[in-house]
């Protein structure tokens, strides 16, 4: 079910419980800033899931609360990941679902790194 982003960040959520070590996830990579771990209902041979370590909702509460710092360690994150996946050539799609149009489900903010196959121009 599609979550609203502007509730208040619920800490029961399932991003939450893998960044405390309560469920397991198939990591990837992981520094100060962020964890990365392959989703579990893949929708391209690469896809991985990037969160940062701190409790915000989505992509809107993120750039609007969290620190320069934090901002610029996700974002290399998130480009460290591609890079040691061997995705930069030929290439890779981010994307960060917000809210219910954006279909996002899970309420702790998470960009979908896909990869591994040409992926179109789709916007879904
Ligand atoms: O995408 C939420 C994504 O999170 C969706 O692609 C499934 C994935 N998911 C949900 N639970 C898990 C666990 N436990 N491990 C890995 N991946 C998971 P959204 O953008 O919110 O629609």
């Amino acid at each position: 079910m599609a979550i609203d982003p502007t509730q208040p960040y619920d800490p029961a959520n399932i991003f939450a419980k893998i960044l405390r070590g309560e469920i397991t996830c198939n990591k990837v990579f992981e520094d100060e800033h962020a964890l990365a771990f392959h989703d579990i209902a893949p929708q391209a041979p690469v896809h991985v899931l990037v969160i940062p370590k701190g409790a915000y909702v989505s992509w809107d509460d993120f750039a609007a609360t969290a620190s320069d710092r934090e901002i610029a360690g996700f974002i290399r994150a998130v480009a460290t990941v591609a890079r040691d996946l061997d995705l930069v050539q030929p290439g890779y799609r981010l994307l960060a679902n917000v809210g219910a149009n954006g279909g996002q489900e899970v309420p702790h903010l998470h960009v979908h790194l896909f990869g591994g196959r040409p992926l179109g121009r789709m916007i879904s």
